[in-house]
């Protein structure tokens, strides 16, 4: 299944890589940038950030879990709604 995510900072600019789905995208304040990607087996996959970005760039790591779109549904529902996380 084809993955689009659209990215955005708040600060400086970022950089979301994923070496193993060869993926580079920058995140830039002001704008929101896309990606898209198409993960072809399950599993874990590490995201750094490819972007200097200040002191604690170093620690701007992440991961990407790919999983099976059943669980990936299961995890939405238990995901609170836009609305309700604007408290409304
Ligand atoms: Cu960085």
């Amino acid at each position: 299944m084809p993955i689009q995510l659209l990215l955005r900072a708040n600060d400086v600019i970022h950089n979301f890589h994923v070496p193993e789905f060869r993926v580079k995208m920058d995140a830039v304040p002001g704008m929101i940038t896309r990606i898209w990607f198409t993960p072809t087996r399950p599993g874990t996959f590490q995201v750094i950030c490819a972007e200097y970005c200040g002191l604690g760039h170093a620690r701007m790591l992440g991961e990407v879990l790919v999983v099976n779109p059943e669980e990936l549904q299961a995890w939405l529902r238990t995901q609170p709604s836009v609305a309700q996380t604007l408290g409304e």
